[in-house]
């Protein structure tokens, strides 16, 4: 055979050739194997994917991050069991690379210390937003460089996993205001926590109130409706967005369970399982963040979020670069920096998501 026509080795990057077409058909031109290449290259280089978590503390936090790593999409040795998960005093990240089918996943969860502890929560949101512009702009500063880092390492969070108290009533002013911040700066995931504390009934009564109140107060939780891109789109997220915010349950032992080892919280009556769906819907979160919109939660980071810091930053500079590699961007509150009043939006080269997207005073 032709050694041109003959599929591409994993470790090669040339797309194959066309195959040989009967000469009555229009021989194809091998479109398809730009898909290859495609695969080539993620395989070469892997994903970077960033997660974070917030909430009040004692929420499960922590032990959600435990969880997603010890689960079995993403099992790596994390605490031992008995372990207790200590009190988070400051904003962490745990990394771990995940390999399946020689395809890599450089995973980062940050956790965050719980707020609402104090008597005034006023701006408790501070940190944790300054921290994902924080992180804007280390990529900002990378990019804009006359030479640059072929790849810029990517510390932007890429989805933000948002724990909302099992309280059974309605989601708290505290939380409306904080949430309200947070999906203007990032892909915000509401769930309810500690889900385990509340009926079946009551899970659907909470959620949908949940879901009236993000509404009621303009709180677009990912997936976006505006960013469906097709009708597949929009059937497949319309069915997330009944079901969010998720009801999860963390854990972080393994128990035994008719012969076959679960992760698993052990109550006098029973063992709840975080994997098993008629128990919480753990599995439809981790879906989410990496099976079904792992990509998707970082093109709307890069091409939204990311894009309207990027249109500000460099808006609000008027100094021009003044040699290789220098730019002088004037110093900005990345706390407070998302919480400014909405402006109306400009146009944008960079996608055509981005001219749908409101752009928000720094
Ligand atoms: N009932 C119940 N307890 C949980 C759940 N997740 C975590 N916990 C427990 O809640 C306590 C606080 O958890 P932690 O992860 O430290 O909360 P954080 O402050 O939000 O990080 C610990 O004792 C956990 O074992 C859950 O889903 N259900
Ligand atoms: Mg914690």
């Amino acid at each position: 055979m032709d050694a041109l026509r003959a599929s591409p080795s994993p470790g090669s990057s040339r797309p194959s050739s066309p195959r040989m077409a009967p000469c009555e058909m229009p021989a194809p031109v091998g479109i398809e194997a730009v898909l290859d290449q495609l695969k080539i290259k993620a395989m070469k280089t892997g994903f970077e994917f960033n997660v974070m978590v917030v909430g009040q503390s004692g929420l499960g936090k922590s032990t959600m991050v435990n969880t997603l790593f010890k689960s079995k999409v993403w099992k790596s040795t994390l605490p031992g069991p008995g372990v207790p998960t200590p009190q988070t005093l400051q904003l962490h990240s745990v990394t771990h690379i995940i390999e399946e089918k020689g395809l890599k996943l450089k995973l980062t969860v940050t956790d965050t210390p719980g707020f609402g502890d104090q008597i005034n929560n006023d701006k408790c949101w501070e940190p944790i937003l300054g921290y994902i512009n924080e992180q804007y702009e280390r990529y900002l500063q990378e990019e804009i460089l006359i030479t640059r880092q072929r790849h810029i390492p990517d510390t932007r969070v890429h989805c933000c996993v948002y724990f909302v108290p099992p309280t059974g009533h309605c989601l708290r002013p505290l939380d409306i205001e904080f949430l309200q911040r947070l999906c203007r700066t990032v892909n915000v995931v509401p769930v309810i926590a500690r889900a385990d504390s509340l009926t079946i009934e009551e899970r659907e009564a909470f959620r949908s109130r949940i879901q009236k109140d993000l509404k009621s107060h303009c709180i677009d939780v990912y997936p976006q409706k505006r960013f469906d891109e097709d009708a597949n789109d929009r059937i497949l997220n319309s069915k997330i967005r009944e079901r969010i915010p998720f009801a999860v349950v963390g854990a972080d032992q393994e128990h035994l369970v008719n012969g076959r080892c679960v992760l698993g919280r052990k109550t006098n009556w029973g063992i709840i399982e975080v994997e098993n769906m008629a128990h919480c819907e753990f599995p439809l979160l981790r879906d989410l963040l990496i099976r079904s919109h792992l990509q998707d939660l970082k093109d709307i980071t890069h091409n939204i979020h990311y894009e309207n810091y990027r249109v500000v930053r460099l808006n609000e500079s008027h100094q021009l670069p003044r040699g290789p590699g220098w730019v002088n961007l004037a110093p900005v509150n990345l706390a407070s920096a998302s919480a400014g009043p909405l402006t109306t939006p400009g146009p944008s080269k960079a996608h055509k998501w981005a001219q749908e997207e409101p752009k928000y005073e720094f």
